[in-house]
């Protein structure tokens, strides 16, 4: 074990500065925020209406978390046996909605919902540069890849309800967010996902046939991380990526791989986690050794507002973006249906933390327009008037403004869904012709060297299939 680097102390201000942090004070200049509070009325109990009276320059987070409080309140209130427990007394009610010593947070948000650049000088404003720096190619490429991948989660949706996969996870809604963060890595760094960064997935080089193998149950993994710019396999038990990939990062610092001033060969670590997952112990677990080990390494915490079909109110009392600063670790909140935003608040993040500079937080604010899977319903917990707000924050139609106003034309966007036409044909055709693993492919790698236990149950089934009967053919009598 190596020793843990001298105390961080250049992250951490006094108590309640959060500048330090990089969690800036609200512009009230920001009108764009403003529309995105939730009004008071609809919120329900009166203590909560004074906090979001309080609150009024807040931003989308609080109005988020307010606004899921009163719908989950509202959909437990006419569902029989909902919010009570298994003895048969009822839950406390006041256990959702923003604390009234939260304080607000700044999102950094470049381009407006309407597709403009920011003009004000905000701290947003401090990011204009990288966007500024970027050629058409790349700004078309954000625009592309977004299309691309939910033209893919709309066929594997289809493909799930024809009976052709066992299960979808739809990233519908959050493109933004992880467009703009995937293309701000390097191919260097290590990406550590959750189960539906398809997107992510895609920029990194990853066939997206690997995916949809992963929900047929053809394969357990879909890619060799190795071969895709380090992009590491799916995970599902929510969390605990967190904890791989601090320990990637630990290994990263112990064989001196970052911090040398060579930003072409540095390492870095970005981990992609839930709302939900931050109520897990494995994140905190996580932080706590990222910042002992001042970790080069940054936490890519995508908002959708849902846990399942717990809102992200019930989760946390506050932004979730003032969590990592209880662990020394700055944290910077942003508007994660902005692409460029997403891309350039990742790209200094991630400059940063390989520069040696200790490990980042970024909170995304977005949303699963999509149910949880195709297992869930929606429809039961969340109100179609929530929904309808997120989707006229769609990112991809706000970010085409923005390259419209850049001068591409009509032929831009009609060979951008084209190409994602073609994607979604090429999925679907490779997709009936996956093939079957054999059934004695689940003993394999359980263990790295042969193991008896296993040799013994791979023997006992194939015994036992060969005992049953040969199966009809389709069509046949039998
Ligand atoms: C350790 C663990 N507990 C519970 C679950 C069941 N589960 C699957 S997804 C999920 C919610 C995760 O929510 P969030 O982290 O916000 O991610 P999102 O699905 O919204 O992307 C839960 C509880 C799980 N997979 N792993
Ligand atoms: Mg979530």
């Amino acid at each position: 074990m190596t020793s843990r680097p001298a105390a961080p102390d250049d992250q951490a201000g006094p108590i309640g500065n959060e500048k330090d942090c990089e969690v800036t004070v609200p512009n009230p200049a920001n009108p764009a925020q403003s529309a995105q509070q939730a009004p008071a009325s609809e919120q329900a109990p009166a203590s909560e209406q004074a906090t979001a009276s309080k609150q009024a320059q807040a931003t989308d987070h609080a109005a988020g978390q307010a606004q899921g409080a009163a719908d989950t309140q509202a959909a437990a209130s006419t569902q029989p046996g909902k919010g009570t427990g298994s003895f048969g007394r009822a839950w406390p009610a006041a256990s959702t909605g923003p604390d009234e010593n939260a304080q607000p947070v700044e999102t950094i948000q470049v381009l407006t919902p309407e597709g403009v650049l920011r003009a004000d000088d905000g701290p947003s404003a401090d990011y204009l540069p990288v966007i500024e720096s970027l050629g058409d190619d790349l700004l078309r490429r954000f625009h592309r890849d977004m299309v691309v991948t939910r033209r893919f989660d709309m066929e594997a949706a289809n493909l799930q309800k024809q009976g052709q996969l066992g299960l979808w996870v739809p990233s519908v809604g959050q493109e933004g967010a992880q467009v703009g963060s995937a293309h701000a890595t390097r191919a260097q760094d290590h990406v550590f996902p959750a189960y539906r960064e398809h997107a992510i997935a895609m920029v990194r080089g990853v066939d997206l046939l690997g995916v949809i193998g992963l929900l047929r149950g053809t394969t357990h993994g879909g890619w060799n991380p190795a071969e895709v710019d380090n992009f590491h396999l799916y995970t599902l038990v929510i969390g605990s990526h967190t904890l791989h990939s601090t320990g990637y990062a630990m290994g990263i610092a112990l064989d001196g791989n970052y911090a040398t001033g060579n930003p072409d060969t540095d390492e870095a670590v970005i981990v992609y986690f839930g709302d939900g997952s931050t109520s897990q112990g494995d994140v905190s677990e996580a932080l706590v050794f990222a910042a002992s080990y001042q970790t080069p390494q940054v936490f890519f915490l995508q908002n959708n507002h849902w846990a399942i079909s717990v809102p992200v109110s019930t989760q946390s009392r506050v932004p979730l973006v003032q969590r990592p600063m209880g662990f020394g670790i700055p944290g910077i909140q942003i508007d994660g249906n902005d692409v460029l935003a997403s891309y350039a608040v990742t790209a200094r993040a991630l400059d940063e933390t390989r520069a040696g500079r200790g490990p980042r937080f970024i909170e995304a604010l977005t949303y699963r327009i999509g149910a949880h899977t195709s297992s869930d319903d929606p429809t039961k917990y969340r109100t179609d008037a929530e929904l309808q707000s997120w989707v006229a924050k769609d990112p991809i139609p706000r970010y085409e403004k923005f390259l419209r106003s850049r001068g591409a034309g009509d032929d831009v966007f009609a060979a951008i869904a084209e190409e994602a036409d073609d994607f979604a044909a090429d999925i679907r055709r490779r997709t009936l012709e996956l093939e079957s693993p054999s059934t004695d492919k689940i003993f394999d790698h359980v263990y790295s060297d042969p193991h008896p236990v296993i040799d013994a149950q791979k023997l006992w089934l194939a015994e036992y299939e060969d005992s049953l009967e040969p199966e009809a053919a389709p069509g046949g009598d039998a």
